[in-house]
């Protein structure tokens, strides 16, 4: 195979390549001037509830990710590079009851995505901090948004406050207003009835 099947190889049906970086969101970027007060939440189906701090969680051990994203709105980018904490290290410090099988994030304003355990526990799921080399800005998502690369990038909450597990799946802000459940890009789960 040459280097170019395999970059269409790499693109879901239906997508077109960027090399910008779209933004892409509801409501209004939250501008945090004090992360004093910021948190992030993990509960629900969980044995004790858990909260780290902006301290603690930036203090998490991080690694790079390199990743394609795509976007139902038919963007795709490829080879992006993010320094992230891994799903694995903030698991580390919560125990799940046998009962959870979806998630819920949770994001500022009130915004929510869901998506199966597995999916979010998947090694190439992570907290992304920083995108080919710089801070997250405001836009993308600062100070720390999910990455899911292997779902549409909607499941990929910026500004991503809690994490809460649940034993049925339940739609999130976008998945009620007809976008899929579950959203895999390769098979085009674009809307609900895809
Ligand atoms: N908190 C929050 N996260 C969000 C959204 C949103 O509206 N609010 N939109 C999603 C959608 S639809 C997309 S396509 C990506 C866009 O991310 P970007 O703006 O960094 O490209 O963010 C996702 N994460
Ligand atoms: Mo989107």
């Amino acid at each position: 195979m040459d280097g170019n099947a395999s970059i269409k190889d790499r693109v879901p049906p239906g997508q077109r390549l960027t090399d910008g970086f779209p933004v892409l969101h509801h409501g209004d970027v939250p501008y945090y001037r004090d992360l004093s007060q910021w948190n992030l939440k993990i509960f629900g189906q969980v044995e004790e509830q858990a909260e780290f701090s902006y301290d603690d969680f930036m203090n998490l051990p991080r690694r790079e990710f390199g990743n394609d994203i795509h976007c139902v709105t038919t963007w795709s980018k490829l080879d992006n590079v993010w320094e992230g904490i891994a799903v694995s290290t903030v698991m580390e410090r919560v125990k799940l009851k046998p009962e959870a099988k979806f998630v819920m994030l949770h994001a500022e304003q009130g915004w929510t995505t869901n998506l199966p355990l597995e999916d979010f526990l998947r090694d190439t799921s992570f907290f992304g901090i920083k995108h080919n080399g710089q801070e997250l800005t405001p836009e993308h998502g600062y100070p720390v948004r999910m990455v899911v690369p292997h779902l549409y990038f909607w499941k990929s909450a910026k500004w991503l406050r809690g994490i809460e597990f649940m034993v049925k799946d339940k739609p999130g802000f976008w998945e009620r207003n007809g976008y899929n459940m579950y959203g895999d890009p390769f098979l085009e789960q674009r809307y609900d009835f895809d």
